[in-house]
């Protein structure tokens, strides 16, 4: 899978695609990240991206332009933009993104991009989230990562990605690992009793009254 980033920062992705599960699969061959630098088709000697908006304002807009010739690069791809007047990203679009063979991620900023090339040449604009960020490419390493682990092959354990948080409409259950007691904090005694029967109604229980303490919006009662 390929995944192209249009940014103004290609290099803000050099460090942190390196490691971990992102930079195994980069090496195995089974991603390829190419961060495309909008400053390439920038107007001037100072590769200018930006221009103040039409009918007046504070701020800057990203010129039509430069991302339309950045977009031209990436023709067949799947084009997302990241903003946060998005749709809110979510797992679905994780799993639907990790199947297909080219994502390519619109790093926006300022006030945002020029409306037509949302309008004619962006597929889908989603969001991290109901905050302000300065621009895309933090959204961005987010959807490369969470791409990246579903794409087949990345990660071993499958059936740990089928489990995982959200899956089942719900939150995870707490996890505990050896000691059983560390600084006089007990594991339940029920994931120590061997009773599979209790410990999965347990854990069912856990993720429930989590969800609704933590998550209300996730439950339909
Ligand atoms: C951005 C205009 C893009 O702030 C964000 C963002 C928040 N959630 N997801 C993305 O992106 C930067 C700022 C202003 C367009």
């Amino acid at each position: 899978m390929q995944i192209s980033i249009i940014t103004i920062f290609p290099e803000y992705f050099d460090s942190p695609l390196r490691l971990g599960i992102t930079g195994r699969a980069i090496e195995r061959g089974l991603v390829s990240v190419d961060p495309i630098d909008l400053r390439t088709w920038g107007k001037g000697v100072h590769r200018q991206v930006d221009d103040s908006p039409f009918g007046g304002g504070p701020g800057m807009v990203l010129m039509p332009e430069p991302l339309a010739q950045a977009l031209d690069t990436v023709a067949g791809a799947r084009r997302v933009l990241l903003t946060p007047g998005g749709a809110p990203l979510s797992q679905e679009h994780l799993d639907r993104w990790s199947q297909i063979d080219h994502l390519a991620l619109v790093c926006g900023r300022y006030e945002g991009v020029d409306e037509r090339i949302a309008e004619h040449m962006i597929d889908e604009q989603v969001s991290l989230g109901d905050y302000v960020i300065a621009g895309g490419e933090a959204a961005a390493l987010v959807i490369v990562e969470g791409v990246s682990r579903l794409v087949p092959d990345v990660v071993g354990n499958a059936e740990s990605i089928e489990r995982e948080s959200f899956r089942g409409g719900t939150i995870e259950e707490p996890h505990y690992t050896r000691p059983a007691e560390f600084r006089g904090w007990e594991v339940p005694e029920v994931l120590r009793s061997g009773d599979h029967g209790r410990i999965e109604e347990w854990r069912r229980n856990q993720r429930q009254q989590r969800t609704s303490d933590r998550r209300p919006d996730l439950t339909d009662d």
